[in-house]
């Protein structure tokens, strides 16, 4: 803004204030549009350290709280950057880190935000999502598509932790949130567990039957299947200098994203991989889940490098130029706004530096 527009000058503040009354505001007095991310994206790089912090918080609570009353049991990833009472993980992205115990329930519910879950430790809990159960281990991506029952249930015998992904920001934008309980706490089972996969997962679909949802017929993509593919192409030795190997998880009836908001991914570094610097206008979330290395993510005096292992989960906002270093192999899932940007044409990416 030129500094005579904003100079002390009686006459325009008279103005100012006037116009004020009217529900109005002169453009020129404020900075809405901004030539570049940073800014105007407040979230910073941040990781979530699972072990040390997350699972002895989320344990506490479960001696302070059951899933029923809590309805979800989770704690939501503040990112620093942001003021708190609204969390968000990243400027359109909400990532939390859920648990249930042995014999509890989540109840049913459904609402207009899209969820992901990415399971992070034990075993025997599973989701249903429309009536259709999926069993989770650890790695499994699962789908909660907008406005689909689900609920969450533990038949094991130790805690269970997944993280879960929504589009609350996106939604939040549009004003769009519908949100209803199931009048009991478990919706009705439908469908034999593993149906949607059968159907749709085997390169093949089912004879006469049409799919036009916005979403992936697939809730549940298992981590040994996904692993496998990602294994098969690194043994091939064909490594993006700037991702290593990197599959998305995708609806099998369009070839797009799982899910129409948030896209996600499996991506495996070698031994000892540095990746090239590379910075895109997606709002990113990692969660590793084989191996240990680090996060360089940003610029000058805002460079921060972070260790990262299995099941923490950190973040790399908007255009924020980052690389990724393993120590041995690792493999991480991440999930990002990218589907979502390039739907509205706003996605770009700079590989390398500028
Ligand atoms: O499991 O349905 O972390 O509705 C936040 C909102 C989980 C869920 C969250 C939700 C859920």
């Amino acid at each position: 803004m030129a500094d005579a527009a904003t100079a002390t000058n009686p006459a325009r503040e008279a103005f100012y204030k006037k116009v004020a009354t009217k529900d109005l505001s002169p453009l020129w007095t404020t900075t809405l549009v901004q030539p570049e991310p940073a800014k105007f994206v407040k979230a910073r790089p941040h990781l979530w350290d699972f072990d040390a912090v997350l699972k002895p918080l989320l344990l506490e609570a479960g001696g302070l709280i059951t899933a029923k009353e809590a309805n979800r049991r989770v704690l939501s990833l503040e990112n620093p950057g942001f003021d708190s009472g609204a969390p968000r993980i990243l400027e359109s992205l909400y990532s939390g880190l859920q648990m249930i115990m042995p014999g509890e329930c989540a109840p049913a519910h459904r609402h207009t935000p899209s969820a992901l879950r990415f399971i992070m430790e034990g075993k025997g809990a599973w989701t249903a999502v429309n009536g259709e159960k999926s069993f989770m281990e650890p790695g499994d991506f699962i789908i909660t598509p907008s406005m689909t029952w689900h609920d969450h249930g533990h038949d094991g015998d130790e805690p269970f932790f997944w993280m879960d992904g929504l589009d609350i920001p996106m939604v939040a934008t549009f004003g769009t949130m519908f949100f209803e309980a199931y009048p009991d706490d478990r919706a009705p089972q439908t469908r034999p567990a593993g149906d949607s996969l059968a159907r749709y997962g085997a390169n093949m679909r089912p004879v006469n039957e049409s799919w036009t949802k916005p979403e992936s017929p697939i809730f549940w993509y298992p981590y040994s299947r996904a692993r496998e593919a990602v294994e098969s192409l690194k043994n091939n030795g064909e490594w993006d200098p700037f991702n290593g190997v990197k599959l998305e998880y995708i609806d099998p009836t369009r070839g797009g994203s799982a899910m129409p908001t948030i896209s996600a991914f499996l991506q495996v570094l070698p031994k000892g991989f540095r990746t090239e610097v590379q910075r895109t206008t997606e709002n990113i979330v990692f969660t590793p889940v084989e191996g240990t290395g680090r996060l360089i993510a940003g610029e000058g005096d805002k460079q921060v490098t972070i260790s990262w292992k299995p099941r923490d989960i950190f973040c790399v906002p908007c255009w924020v130029p980052y690389r990724l270093e393993s120590d041995g192999e690792a493999s991480l899932f991440s999930y990002s706004d990218r589907v979502a940007q390039q739907k509205l044409g706003l996605w770009r990416e700079q590989r390398g530096n500028a």
